[in-house]
């Protein structure tokens, strides 16, 4: 069985990361998404997401592709998840590109290319006009 993992914040849950999961999904047969949580998102990433982190967490396991839904709360986690999940392959959105190939140690990473016309940054912005 071949195990892929990615991470992020799946705030305001949109078809570019459904799209990112879809693709996910198709590089292995277990997909497991590590979402962040509300206290990594504010600390870590300075996100102040819309939804917390049960709600998208829910979100994210109602996708068909998705299959385990664990919590981000590091930036460092990647290199345990990857040995206690037996990951095969690692893969987020290009625009991360180069930023995790210190994992290239543990696993296969991959770099998708973002679909480019959403994001949730657009989504708050064009719901203000
Ligand atoms: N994504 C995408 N297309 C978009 C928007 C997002 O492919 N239009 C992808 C991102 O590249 C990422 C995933 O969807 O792979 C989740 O996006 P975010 O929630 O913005 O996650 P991010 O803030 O990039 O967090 O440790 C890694 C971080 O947690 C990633």
């Amino acid at each position: 069985m071949k195990r892929v993992i990615t991470y992020g914040t799946f705030d305001l849950l949109h078809y570019g990361h459904v799209n990112l999961l879809q693709r996910a999904k198709a590089l292995g047969d277990y997909l497991i998404v590590a979402v962040s949580t509300d206290e990594f998102n504010m600390d870590s990433k300075n996100k102040k997401s819309y939804f917390n982190y049960e709600e998208r967490k829910h979100l994210v396991e109602a996708i068909r592709y998705v299959d385990l839904v664990i919590p981000e709360r590091s930036w460092d986690q990647k290199i345990t998840d990857i040995k206690e999940y037996k990951i095969d392959t690692f893969v987020i959105g290009d625009d991360w590109t180069g930023k995790f190939d210190y994992l290239k140690e543990y696993c296969n990473v991959v770099y998708l290319a973002r679909t480019p016309e959403i994001s949730t940054t657009q989504i708050k912005a064009n719901l203000k006009k």
